[in-house]
């Protein structure tokens, strides 16, 4: 456990150093590609030290030399009750003892699946797989052998793991290093997937038109969190949906990240559209690998051992990690948990806005339930290129004099700011106060 004060949230900035973690990055570095075993936390887009992190609790991380931060990654969302919640703990711990994979179906597993398919009317079968990546690639496969198409269209600045036909025009990690299309990949593989501006029908009209009878599914995160938060235009879902009805192609909703935390049925139950396939991930693992992907049951029935459509994994559905989800998502269904969870996220949203008039610095904060991203940019931010097109070298220097007043931010603009149940008034409005502080530091250099 590190040791020493730490100082917590304050408008003052906190500049000693961290030689710990300096030591231990710089170690690690022989060792572990760049330091990190995900190239976003290697802090590119935002220089400086990344942090390495020794322990957690509730709001706070921990770094190795003591100090303390208010986190709102959350392990990129997978925390919504918070870090290290008591309940988890003990489910892990009663769990371990009993043993972390069996290697065959536990019971576990099985009420996880019916808590999902009962939360989420769309996903009448769920196959449980380790990653998002995982979930999305074999969605994606599922879809073009069902359809028996092979063409897939995705949106620019959207992200669905690193699997070869998503890495074009992708958001998160990528967007972050500046890589449009990923080496590696082999053409003949990548031409198969279509790429198109988020919140635009016309974009996914022409290409149906251009590729009649070729696209198997349009996948989608119905709020895209990888370019930043943008949220889905009216009317836009509801087009993909009847689009795809028309053409032939499946829908799939990417809800690793708004899964169970839009609502307790995912964004799907706010914006009343039933895709035909759902992704899921972070939440219902609760920071232990767990994904999912599930739909209707004459689609899921393709999959293997009922089909012919293989998808495999060693540690898919283990009981260490079912737990977790066990423990978590009944704890979501508490009355007014979403609504206290987006008044407290409207709450920093609005702050941050006064924060930014005040200060006179320009930029807009793009929100959508618990989710939220500034960007310093004086348009709207609606689709990629606009994100693109916003100050990163400014959100980066936001994001240390942040960090130096105790607030842990996303490491990149094209990612989204997590608010846990956890997080308190107090700490938002603390955050808004860090936040006015450093962008007033902003406006003077
Ligand atoms: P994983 O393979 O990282 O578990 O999930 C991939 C994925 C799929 N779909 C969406 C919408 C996602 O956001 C993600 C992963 N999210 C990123 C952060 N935006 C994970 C953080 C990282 O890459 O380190």
């Amino acid at each position: 456990m590190a040791s020493g004060t730490s100082k917590g949230v304050n408008q003052k900035v906190n500049d000693e150093a961290r030689p710990r973690s300096t030591e231990i990055f710089e170690r690690g570095k022989k060792t572990l590609v760049g330091g990190v075993d995900s190239p976003v936390r290697a802090f590119r887009a935002v220089g400086g030290t990344p942090l390495v992190i020794d322990h957690a609790r509730g709001t706070k991380l921990y770094d190795v030399d003591g100090r303390e931060y208010l986190d709102y990654v959350c392990s990129w969302g997978a925390l919504i009750l918070g870090h290290a919640h008591p309940e988890v703990v003990a489910a892990v711990s009663d769990q371990a003892a009993k043993g972390t994979s069996y290697g065959m179906t536990s019971p576990l597993e099985i009420e996880l699946g019916e808590m999902i398919v009962k939360a989420v009317p769309s996903i009448e079968m769920v196959r449980f797989v380790s990653s998002g990546t995982e979930a999305a690639m074999s969605a994606v496969r599922l879809a073009r052998a069902f359809a028996g198409r092979d063409m897939v269209i995705k949106f620019e600045g959207c992200y669905h793991g690193h699997s070869d036909g998503f890495l074009s025009e992708a958001g998160s990690g990528l967007a972050t290093l500046g890589i449009a299309a990923c080496p590696g990949v082999p053409e003949a593989f990548a031409s198969l997937t279509l790429n198109t501006p988020f919140n635009d029908l016309d974009g996914v009209e022409k290409l149906f038109k251009k590729h009649p009878n070729k696209i198997a599914a349009i996948i989608v995160e119905p709020v895209a969190a990888n370019m930043g938060v943008v949220a889905p235009a009216p009317g836009f879902l509801e087009g993909l949906r009847e689009i795809t009805k028309r053409e032939g192609a499946l829908l799939i909703f990417d809800e690793v990240i708004t899964g169970f935390r839009m609502a307790y049925g995912g964004a799907q139950q706010v914006y009343k559209i039933v895709p035909d396939l759902t992704v899921m991930g972070k939440i219902i693992g609760g920071g232990l690998p767990v994904a999912a992907y599930g739909g209707k049951r004459e689609i899921m029935e393709r999959v293997a051992p009922l089909g012919p459509v293989y998808q495999a994994g060693t540690l898919a559905g283990n009981p260490l990690a079912m737990r977790v989800g066990l423990a978590m998502l009944p704890k979501l269904q508490a009355t007014g948990f979403y609504e206290e969870l987006n008044r407290k996220t409207l709450r920093l949203a609005e702050g941050l806005r006064s924060a930014l008039r005040e200060t006179g610095v320009e930029g807009v904060v793009n929100g959508a339930g618990s989710l939220l991203t500034i960007f310093f940019a004086g348009n709207p931010i609606r689709d990629y290129t606009d994100a693109k097109k916003s100050d990163t070298a400014r959100f980066g220097r936001f994001f240390q004099e942040m960090l130096r007043r105790g607030v842990f931010l996303p490491p990149s603009q094209y990612e989204a700011l997590f608010v846990s149940a956890a997080h308190t008034d107090a700490e938002i409005d603390q955050t808004i106060a860090a936040a006015r502080s450093s962008l007033g530091a902003l406006a003077n250099n």
